[in-house]
């Protein structure tokens, strides 16, 4: 009896609190959504308020809430396309256009252009001046020979223009001449980009028969501007050692007595203070050896004479 009373109590006790808990989450989500209705409306009258605020001042606080307002913020007006597809291909395009391009390669090209210029530049400075300064291998030096008119011609009169000295002698078969034709050609370039800034100068090795007016005759047969110079056989092979000129004449030579001169083929540029630039040799066409010329005359910052 006392436990069938005390089950009922509690059944009736339970039923209680679930009608209690009922209630209040009715309650509550009643509550809730009143609170929530009610902040829904304020917020919408505030976004009315502000809408109507801000067309009144003329600007637009509230971009997110009104399609009108968002529009109003794009800086450009939006691109119209006629077809999806066309909209899509543009937006495939991006930033990549064809002037985008052109530009692009066109700076590449120009730095690339830029760069192999001023590497050649540092190059011909390095060669430059390598032989100058003290302690540095000298290729040249003072002399005093004869030049084809008979006059005195010295190391000093080869200053002030570049130079570009030759050794060889008039009796060589084929070798003089053919440089020699090549040596015309290089001054003919030379003067054409770089005025009148080239002394040629053909230095013989066969003094003997090499005189003045033999040499005269020789060289009008390649250009009027070559210098030919001769002068005793010892101040020719001091010239020789100075410039590191290999030469040999034979032995015995008899008076009358044909015979050919053993010599080293360069063409030594100098530059106008007297001092060796670089050595041109036979594999040099006449065209590439005039542009290397031109390009040293060009990077000159000294004086230059020029008549
Ligand atoms: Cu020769």
């Amino acid at each position: 009896m006392a436990s069938s009373s005390l089950w009922s109590r509690a059944t009736r006790l339970c039923q209680l609190q679930s009608n209690v808990s009922k209630c209040a989450a009715t309650g509550s989500t009643s509550s809730f959504a009143t609170r929530a209705s009610a902040s829904t409306r304020r917020f919408s009258n505030r976004a009315a308020f502000s809408i109507a605020n801000s067309r009144a001042l003329g600007r637009c606080d509230v971009a997110a809430t009104t399609p009108a307002c968002a529009r109003s913020f794009s800086s450009s007006p939006r691109a119209q396309y006629k077809t999806v597809q066309e909209a899509k291909s543009r937006y495939r395009a991006g930033p990549f256009t064809l002037t985008s391009a052109v530009l692009f390669f066109s700076v590449g090209a120009g730095l690339v252009v830029y760069f192999r210029y001023e590497k050649e530049r540092m190059e011909r400075q390095r060669i430059a001046e390598q032989t100058k300064g003290v302690g540095r291998p000298k290729v040249g030096g003072p002399f005093e020979l004869v030049d084809q008119n008979g006059k005195k011609f010295t190391s000093e009169d080869m200053k002030g223009k570049y130079a570009l000295v030759y050794f060889g002698f008039s009796h060589c078969p084929d070798i003089c001449p053919e440089e020699l034709d090549k040596m015309a050609e290089m001054i003919d370039q030379v003067k054409k980009t770089s005025g009148n800034t080239l002394r040629p100068v053909f230095i013989t090795c066969d003094p003997a028969r090499d005189t003045p007016a033999v040499l005269k005759t020789y060289l009008q047969e390649f250009h009027p501007d070559i210098i030919g110079l001769t002068g005793a056989y010892e101040d020719i092979k001091d010239i020789c050692k100075k410039y590191r000129v290999y030469f040999s004449t034979p032995a015995d030579v008899k008076p009358g007595q044909d015979y050919l001169v053993d010599h080293s083929i360069y063409f030594y540029l100098m530059d106008p203070e007297g001092d060796f630039v670089e050595a041109l040799g036979r594999n040099e066409p006449a065209s590439r050896a005039a542009k290397i010329i031109s390009d040293h005359i060009g990077d000159w910052r000294g004086r230059l004479d020029k008549e």
